[in-house]
């Protein structure tokens, strides 16, 4: 019998976006055709960090040819507020400042240069309050934002004086830039009725809709927003697309005219929010077998000037506090900080990153001053099934020891330490050195309301499908992963389906495209809408042919009967449906089940499923020069069945070198000023072509259990970046390797520099 499996066969079907980019035609925001009568916006951004204004003097820009006008908060008509989770970010400044970059006005010009000389017109006399942009001293100062977060499981405190041993210590890890291709940006259009369409580089559309919204003092119908794709969001585009948007929909509705924003590199550099740099204290204890028994740690995230999603991000940091491995005693505390830079905000990893970097940490010190493998205290203390998460949910479907037995055994763990030993016993200069990162990553919003997503799949009369869904395109090959949805439900061609644009006049209150849940929330929808369909035509089709609904099945464009072909084609069946009256379209829900979280009591069951797998990095350091190069990652990755391995792959290759750039090589800098130094690609190094290892094998780990992914094929969008902070301690061993006695700080990222200095720290000759 024929029979609808999954759409797995197709699975390596090529992303629908690769022809166009790599040609040049696909369109982003900037590439939209600019309407008579555009104007260009430009943001008069605080020259200093934190302060009091006690005058704006606009007059000389605004009498500039070309310039249209300048706004400030006293033209915003409705709430002048931007912030999300906590209504602490107005959309232009008032009476404080707390970053440089932060907006004050806005110049609206006839033309992108003028508006951008305009601003150096404006002048702006700013009583100066002290500048903090430590999140210590920020703490010490009580200035923390939203709850003080703390996960408790066991008790650690009784837990310590069974130790054996117990160590503590400091961990720190810098911010990081997102960097997408496409700078923030959007374009606003007024609509009859004061009605305003925005076409937006955002991953969260009803955000920007309801934050425009607000802000304008008018109804959330009245705004449309248009998403056709991004040239990258990684995080940065979840919140702070928001102030753009919200900017250009603001000059129209002061002009009555179309507004256009594309920030400069420079502007978005120095304006927009990074990956939250974070301090962290650990305390560690194990018992004679190495087992971890207590863990505990305080982690000081650097929230920035205001809250944007930094509440949300801590919490992830406290999910993930323990990674991939079970401790039966925790208690871990997380404050937000609030300090003079931009607001920090979502970067692939949501603060989970950060945690799981202060549990390796903690495990590397361990090891080293006990005088043991790192390697066995990781793989002693391995998630095991039933294992209890500090947050209480209860580990199923564990795959973190068959990840890491899988790679041990698969990629010869041990030759690749004889080789690594016999190289470096025959190099002085150069050293290698070999780390495992084991990940597990939890996949939902943490948020349970957020988890629901909704779809509009409509079949038109020749048979063509269009499919439109919460879904934002940022590379990450979501449109691909939806249109393979329909596909294989409607059993059509994939040729048929087209995915339209993000647009919440299609879709409303959708979820941003975040949280590595996209495809999972959105192909659901996707298949419930196509389900709602597929029953009609099953019904029209059965009446066709004098049988039940439930013998139909629709598979390569044909209609087939308890397994048998008949000779109605999927075109046929559409047009009879038609002319029938029928609904040939749908609007398909999703919820994810089961999930729920109670933060009175920090426990529940957060997570639809988690994602495992484990690394092995091999870093050579080049000890006279503190360079370093990776030899190989090679992974084993848990991908549950993955419906599209082509894209899986892309994602978990563009995740790993993020990753690696992270934590080795991007090294973001404010001066006490709260200035950015790192304010160009000539002094922000993200790894280029030559920065990625030589080698990256990726494996497959094939698992068919039943789990909530789309198609069981898991969330990939942020695990693998996790696998980079094997880079960090590989490049470390590397270093130990040169000189044993070095006392290198645990800070990440670990640079050519930092490299440097602990190949030569206190070594002996
Ligand atoms: N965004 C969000 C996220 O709003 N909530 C999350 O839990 C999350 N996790 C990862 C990435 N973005
Ligand atoms: Mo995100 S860090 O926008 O999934």
């Amino acid at each position: 019998m024929t029979t609808n499996k999954t759409p797995q066969s197709k699975h390596s079907m090529k992303n629908i976006d690769s022809n166009n980019h790599v040609q040049g035609k696909s369109i982003y925001v900037d590439d939209v055709p600019t309407v008579r009568g555009t104007l260009y916006a430009c943001v008069f951004g605080s020259p200093i960090a934190h302060g009091v204004i006690k005058n704006l003097d606009t007059s000389k820009a605004t009498e500039i040819e070309g310039v249209h006008s300048v706004l400030t908060y006293k033209d915003v008509p409705g709430e002048n507020q931007i912030g999300g989770i906590i209504p602490d970010e107005p959309l232009l400044a008032e009476h404080h400042v707390h970053f440089q970059g932060q907006p004050i006005a806005l110049v609206l010009a006839e033309d992108e240069k003028t508006a951008q000389a305009a601003v150096h017109h404006i002048q702006v006399d700013i009583d100066p309050l002290p500048i903090i942009t430590n999140p210590r001293e920020a703490h010490a100062n009580g200035d923390i934002i939203g709850a003080v977060r703390t996960f408790t499981l066991g008790d650690t405190k009784t837990a310590f004086e069974k130790c054996k041993y117990i160590f503590e210590g400091k961990a720190e890890s810098g911010g990081q830039e997102h960097l997408y291709l496409e700078t923030q940006g959007a374009y606003a259009q007024p609509q009859e009725n004061g009605n305003i369409r925005i076409i937006s580089s955002t991953q969260g559309p009803t955000a920007v809709q309801r934050m425009t919204a607000r802000m304008l003092g008018i109804p959330m119908h009245k705004i449309e927003i248009d998403v056709t794709r991004l040239g990258g969001g990684f995080g940065g585009k979840e919140d702070q697309a928001t102030l753009w948007a919200a900017l250009t929909a603001f000059g129209v509705y002061c002009t009555g005219r179309p507004v256009k924003y594309i920030l400069h590199r420079l502007e978005d550099l120095k304006m927009t929010g990074k990956r939250h740099p974070y301090s962290s204290d650990y305390k560690i204890g194990l018992d004679e077998n190495l087992k971890i028994i207590a863990f505990e740690a305080q982690y000081y995230q650097d929230a920035g000037a205001s809250a944007d999603l930094s509440p949300a991000i801590l919490e992830r940091t406290l999910f993930h506090c323990t990674n991939s491995y079970f401790i039966p005693n925790v208690l871990a505390t997380a404050y937000s900080c609030r300090t003079n830079t931009p607001p920090n905000t979502a970067f692939r990893g949501f603060g989970g990153p950060q945690g799981m970097y202060v549990i390796e940490v903690a495990i590397d010190r361990a090891a080293s001053e006990i005088g043991v493998s790192t390697i066995d205290i990781q793989r002693k203390n391995l998630l095991q099934e039933g294992s209890e998460f500090p947050y209480g949910q209860i580990v199923a479907n564990c795959e973190a020891v068959s990840c890491w037995d899988d790679a041990i055994s698969r990629y010869d763990l041990a030759n690749i330490q004889a080789e690594i030993e016999d190289f470096n016993h025959k190099n002085v200069h150069l050293k290698k050195g070999l780390a495992l990162m084991p990940i597990c990553f939890g996949i939902s919003f943490t948020n349970t309301q957020m988890n629901n997503a909704r779809a509009l799949v409509h079949v038109y009369s020749d048979g063509s499908v269009g499919v439109s869904t919460g879904a934002v395109e940022m590379g990450q090959g979501v449109n691909t992963k939806m249109l393979q949805v329909a596909a294989f439900m409607l059993g059509v061609n994939p040729e048929r389906v087209k995915i339209e644009t993000t647009n919440t006049t299609r879709v409303a209150n959708t979820s941003p495209s975040a949280a590595s849940a996209t495809a999972d929330l959105n192909g659901k929808a996707v298949k419930d809408a196509c389900n709602q369909i597929l029953a009609r035509l099953q019904r029209i089709a059965a009446d066709m042919l004098g049988v039940q609904p439930e013998d139909i099945i629709l598979k390569d464009e044909i209609v087939f009967v308890n397994g048998k072909a008949t000779d109605i084609t999927w075109v046929q069946l559409v047009h009879k449906t038609f002319m029938r009256r029928e609904n040939l379209s749908a609007k398909g829900h999703y919820a994810t089940p089961k999930i729920h979280f109670d933060k009175t009591k920090e426990k529940g069951h957060p997570f639809a499923y988690h994602v495992y797998g484990t690394a092995i990095t091999v870093a050579t350091v080049d000890c006279i020069r503190g360079r370093y190069d990776f030899d190989c990652v090679k992974i084993v990755h848990d991908f549950g069945t993955s419906m599209n391995r082509i894209i899986d792959l892309g994602q978990t290759e563009g995740g790993l070198v993020q990753g690696i750039g992270w934590m080795t090589m991007e090294e973001l800098l404010y001066n006490e000023e709260g200035r950015l130094l790192s304010n160009a690609l000539s002094t922000y190094k993200i790894p280029d072509i030559y920065a990625v290892p030589k080698e990256i094998d990726v494996h497959f780990l094939n698992t068919d259990n039943s789990n909530l992914a789309i198609f069981k094929s898991k969330a990939v969008g942020e695990p693998p970046l996790m696998y980079g902070i094997g880079a960090y301690f590989a490049v470390r061993n590397a270093v130990k390797a040169f000189n044993p006695n070095t006392q290198m700080a645990f800070s990440a990222p670990i640079t050519p520099e930092k490299v440097l200095m602990g190949l030569y720290d206190n070594k002996t000759v």
